[in-house]
């Protein structure tokens, strides 16, 4: 039996320990994450359970008001975060306002904003889903954290990662030294490492985007994705599509395998549909440690300044020259248009 493994605490204790200035702060604050995933976890392998038990009066077996996971998973980020004395303020995609540490606590020194079950939806069939976070230091100077500490862009993240809840429960994180992934052994309860140092292929296999909506999008985005697929002839070799409908799925996938993931912005969704903070930010910054990309078209998402809590983006985000080819077609695309009679290929 193999006895030498990294944990994601002798992991994160490692990476630690290269800074001399590190506090420890940081490392503590990813192992209460990490708490809270494994707790996450557990509710979600129950769920399928609860949910045949529930049937018969819509109560889990100990009498309790059956919740749904998403609230679960929203309090139990909440709770493992809001009493170490590390985190200033939260904010989730679930609550309108921020989530302020209860005045019976100490405040610290990072914000920290999260999507606790993205893809919720999929939990009834039993797809993957997953939590999405994202760590900023605080800059507020006084008081105990305000929406100034959650509105930041997201070069500005110390952190970020996601937890997917799949065939097993994988947790990947940066802290800009690297993207690193650990799979939970849930016959210890640990998080050992699985994949260290994770880099996504340059070009991708797969391209994953809602091709209902298609006819939604503006012409140079039906343009680019006919280019991923082949259909435009000397663009690009063909992809393959792959789209769970769960954006850590489809992101995990991509990463590991190569691929691209778009979410454009179309006629519904005039300014994209994901979110800026709880979604698209902390997957940029995961995707460029990975040596690939992630724009909202032709912007880095990196450099976007969010104005409100709840800001849309549109995504495309994955292996770099992917990303590059979409930016460059809608720029091509767009000037062609702008510059007299549009010669397109057949759509
Ligand atoms: P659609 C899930 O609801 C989510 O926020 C992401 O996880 C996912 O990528 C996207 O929405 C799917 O949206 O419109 O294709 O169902």
């Amino acid at each position: 039996m193999q006895t030498s493994v990294t944990t994601i605490e002798r992991f994160i204790f490692d990476q630690e320990h290269r800074y001399p200035e590190a506090t420890g702060e940081l490392s503590n604050l990813l192992y209460d994450i990490a708490l809270a995933a494994k707790i996450i976890a557990a509710a979600i392998r129950r769920a399928g359970l609860v949910n045949i038990l529930g049937t018969a009066g819509a109560r889990n077996v100990q009498g309790e008001e059956q919740q749904k996971l998403d609230i679960i998973a929203n309090e139990t980020m909440k709770n493992c975060l809001n009493h170490t004395g590390r985190v200033c303020v939260m904010a989730s995609e679930e609550d309108e306002n921020i989530v302020p540490v209860p005045p019976e606590y100490p405040v610290g020194k990072y914000a920290v904003l999260f999507d606790p079950l993205d893809g919720s939806s999929n939990i009834d069939v039993n797809a993957a889903v997953g939590t999405i976070f994202s760590i900023y230091r605080r800059v507020s100077m006084e008081g105990r954290g305000n929406v100034g500490d959650v509105l930041q862009p997201g070069c500005k993240q110390v952190a970020s990662g996601y937890v997917m809840y799949g065939s097993s429960t994988m947790l990947v994180y940066t802290t800009g030294q690297g993207v690193h992934g650990f799979t939970l052994d849930p016959t210890i309860g640990e998080f050992l490492l699985s994949h260290p140092r994770i880099v996504t292929p340059r070009v991708g296999m797969y391209y994953s985007v809602n091709e209902s909506n298609f006819g939604r999008w503006e012409r140079p985005m039906q343009v680019a994705v006919r280019g991923l697929k082949g259909d435009v002839p000397d663009m690009m070799k063909p992809k393959n599509s792959r789209y769970v409908g769960s954006l850590v799925a489809d992101f995990h996938r991509n990463l590991i395998a190569g691929g691209i993931f778009l979410y454009p912005a179309d006629t519904r969704n005039p300014g994209g549909k994901l979110r800026l903070l709880y979604e698209a930010s902390p997957m940029a910054f995961i995707a460029e440690q990975a040596e690939g990309s992630a724009t909202d078209g032709t912007n880095r998402i990196l450099d976007i300044v969010p104005r409100n809590l709840h800001q849309r983006t549109p995504l495309v985000i994955g292996s770099r020259e992917d990303v590059g080819f979409v930016a460059d077609t809608l720029r091509r695309t767009a000037s062609a248009r702008a510059s007299g009679p549009v010669v397109q290929p057949a759509l």
